[in-house]
């Protein structure tokens, strides 16, 4: 069977694998990802079907699972499930023994010709994808009434990615569609890391004016994850809106969603008919209207805009975005060594906007996916700075339960504000903790070079899915700052 020899592990070598990564796993620790178990204990065909074989789907744990052969040489995958969950039709064509997956029609010349009534008279089952019979032999077979195919040659069938790891059993699909959105949004992510705001269109009177519209959209935070966001501008965090205190701004919000909303403008200080609180300061925004919002930016600091309905699912699902209104008055240079202060010019200027996605049920009823800017590590951007630089990073929790409580290894940082306000005593400190709806600044000079962690320390947020299936991996809310000497 040489036509499968390519791609990720295959069962049938698992074994032989083994054997190696146990001998070398003293040694390369920490490269466990994506391999077969290094633990050392070997795995019988009779442990791996007690444990069972979990299957994800973009991220999304199926309820059915997989199924490995005795001789550990076929793992196969129930197909209808993996069918649905790619939101794809699936037929069973009884009087040929065939499954049909997609809208498309199969010639009936095709079914009944000799060569595959031959084949069902075998007792094998025909694979048709897209009208197509499948190019690569996934061999289904019927087992407890369902058909299962095999993984590998599956994926290779309708062009998925897949991976599998017999250390945490787990068969993972991913689409073309999710790896090409993880791609899209990497721009969007990286200019809310770097406090890009987005184009003001400029009005004769200078009012700057934005224009938010809420949708559902794609998001991937996590690459291989994909789930349906509820976003401004298609991306989640929405894209970050950055002006000069003083400035006239106006936001002209669309809503695209299949329910009413409204945008609030967390922080700042506004007439009350900008608030943005629906039966109290607004009617609801219904599905497919407008609404202006228009007001002077009052002061400067880190804000944030958010939607104020159904807040558990909009907010939840990505409907938030960092308000950042610049000082009128020039920063001052940073100082040679001494306490730095809201009024310190910093080399950078980064924002994190810390919340979740919630892909799979768990059983604590959380996030399983914790993200800083709408992204889980290990694929947060890093930020990257010289030896002696100073940073200022804008911490925004827009987690609608959770605390988080951000610690950077290596360096201490001074908290410089608070929830838009700067503080007149600057605390220096290496841990902060930030209640939904808080916004801390925090500014560090980079003094020690190295790779450093900078993550929340709730630690079963620094974990991607839930906590049993995460093979003890970091994830979540967790970033690198690097400096270099
Ligand atoms: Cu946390």
């Amino acid at each position: 069977m040489s036509k499968r020899s390519q791609g990720t592990s295959r069962p049938g070598k698992v074994k032989a694998a083994l054997v190696l990564m146990t001998m070398v796993s003293g040694i390369l620790s920490g490269a466990v990802s994506a391999h077969p178990d290094s633990s050392g204990t070997s795995m019988s065909g009779m442990e791996a079907s007690e444990a069972g074989t979990q299957i994800s789907v973009n991220g999304h744990t199926l309820a059915a699972q997989a199924h490995m052969n005795d001789d550990l040489t076929d793992l196969r995958v129930p197909l209808r499930d993996v069918i649905e969950a790619l939101g794809l039709p699936l037929k069973w064509d009884a009087k040929h023994k065939a499954v049909l997956i997609g809208q498309e029609q199969v010639p009936s010349a095709m079914l009944d010709s000799v060569e595959m009534r031959h084949h069902a008279q075998m007792g094998h089952i025909g694979l048709y994808i897209h009208g197509q019979r499948a190019k690569v032999d996934a061999d289904p077979m019927m087992m407890k009434n369902s058909v299962y195919v095999l993984a590998e040659d599956f994926a290779q069938a309708m062009d998925l990615k897949y991976t599998y790891d017999a250390g945490i059993h787990q068969v993972k699909f991913m689409t073309q569609a999710a790896a090409d959105q993880f791609t899209t949004e990497q721009k969007q992510v990286e200019d809310v890391l770097n406090g890009v705001g987005m184009a003001p269109h400029i009005t004769a009177d200078g009012t700057k004016e934005f224009t938010l519209t809420a949708g559902l959209h794609d998001w991937s935070p996590l690459k291989g994850v994909l789930t349906t966001a509820w976003t401004f501008n298609g991306q989640a965090p929405g894209p970050t809106i950055r002006v000069t205190e003083g400035d006239r701004v106006r936001i002209v919000f669309n809503n695209n969603l299949p329910e009413p909303s409204t945008v609030h403008l967390h922080g700042l200080l506004l007439p009350n008919a900008m608030d943005g609180v629906p039966g109290l300061t607004q009617p609801a925004v219904q599905s497919g209207k407008s609404f202006t919002y228009e007001f002077t930016a009052s002061h400067a600091g880190t804000f944030m805009y958010h939607s104020h309905y159904d807040d558990m699912k909009q907010i939840g699902s990505g409907m938030y975005g960092a308000f950042i209104i610049d000082p009128k008055q020039p920063a001052n240079a940073a100082d040679n060594g001494g306490t730095l202060t809201d009024s310190t010019k910093t080399d950078h200027d980064y924002t994190m906007l810390l919340s979740g996605f919630h892909i799979n049920t768990t059983m604590e009823g959380e996030e399983d996916y914790y993200t800083i800017n709408g992204r889980s590590y290990p694929d947060t951007p890093p930020i990257e700075v010289k030896q002696g630089e100073t940073s200022r990073i804008r911490l925004i929790n827009i987690d609608t339960m959770e605390i988080h409580t951000m610690h950077l290894h290596g360096m201490d940082f001074y908290v410089v504000a608070r929830n838009g306000s700067p503080l007149t005593n600057p605390e220096r400190m290496n841990n902060v903790m930030l209640g939904p709806g808080e916004t801390v600044d925090l500014m560090f000079r980079a003094d020690n070079p190295g790779n450093w962690s900078f993550h929340c320390h709730i630690l079963d947020h620094t974990m991607n899915g839930e906590s049993d299936m995460s093979g003890g991996e970091m994830g979540g809310l967790v970033t690198i700052v690097k400096v270099k000497p």
